[in-house]
């Protein structure tokens, strides 16, 4: 396995769910990372529970290339050596049929979920690749495998994900830089309140009454990808938690 204490990992959407648990996975075994979102408050405030050592933070927005050429430009020296680009930042906004959502919304999700992503690795990519090698993990989603109604552009946007991380794959072939695509299923974070606009009702309801995975369930598995030897490549991890399944093709009938 690899050691974890080389680890230098610079992680979209540390604010919250999966990015936050993430980064504190990384810490607790031993690495750095940079922490990035738009919550400077939350950003603080993980920085003060890791350490400044271990924690080196950043404001940014991912849909603002101009700010993420200049944040990937000024990562300052004890953090500069990142081999493992943890793409996370992400979101659902509504779940409204097609022919009533709303196309800022839609936007929303394509500039954040797509073009966030793929400014992030774009810009990541050569320092990794002059340094000798890396780990791209993406997050994916059992939405960019399955379609369910309302989740549209959200699920395209994932499905773009997974065969973005997938297609990078064999542009980096003799780079030793791994690429894997985290696809969970139901995990319990903020996703839904961001999905609902704040409305804690809604929210909840996808988790009411189920076991639900975890952000800690989900860092773990992005941690153990990026750990195994080097020459290991795990493509996609699908998740889903034990109470999920797919359900049966839907049929209209008059
Ligand atoms: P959270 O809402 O808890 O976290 C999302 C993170 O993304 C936050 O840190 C948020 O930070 C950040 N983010 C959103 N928009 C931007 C932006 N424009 N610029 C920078 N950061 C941004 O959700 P999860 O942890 O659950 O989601 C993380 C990823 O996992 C997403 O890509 C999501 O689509 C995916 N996913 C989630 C699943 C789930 O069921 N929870 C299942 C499958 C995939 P801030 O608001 O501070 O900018
Ligand atoms: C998040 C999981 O099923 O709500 O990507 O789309 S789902």
């Amino acid at each position: 396995l690899l050691d974890p204490r080389n680890f230098v990992v610079f992680i979209t959407g540390a604010t919250s769910g999966f990015g936050a648990a993430a980064a504190r996975r990384y810490v607790a075994a031993g690495g750095k990372v940079i922490a990035t979102g738009r919550r400077e408050d939350r950003l603080a405030g993980l920085q003060a529970e890791l350490g400044a050592d271990n924690c080196h933070v950043m404001t940014l927005d991912v849909r603002d290339r101009a700010a993420m050429e200049k944040a990937a430009a000024d990562i300052p020296a004890p953090f500069a050596g990142i081999n493992i680009v943890l793409a996370n930042a992400g979101l659902a906004l509504g779940l409204q049929p097609a022919a009533e959502a709303d196309l800022d919304d839609w936007q929303t999700m394509i500039d954040t979920n797509i073009s966030g992503l793929v400014y992030t690795v774009r810009l990541l990519l050569p320092g990794m690749i002059a340094r000798g090698g890396g780990h791209v993990v993406t997050l994916g989603s059992v939405a960019g495998e399955f379609a369910y109604p309302g989740g549209s552009v959200y699920a395209a946007s994932k499905a773009f994900v997974k065969h973005f991380a997938l297609a990078i794959r064999s542009d980096l072939q003799g780079k030793n830089i791994r690429v894997t695509d985290i696809e969970p299923g139901l995990t319990e974070t903020e996703f839904s309140l961001v999905r609902f606009k704040g409305d804690e009702g809604k929210a909840a309801a996808p988790y009411a009454g189920t076991m639900a995975m975890t952000a800690e369930d989900i860092a773990e598995s992005i941690f153990w990808a990026t750990s195994l030897p080097a020459h290991v490549n795990v493509n996609k991890i699908q998740l889903m938690a034990t109470t999920q399944a797919i359900g049966p093709f839907d049929i209209y009938r008059d």
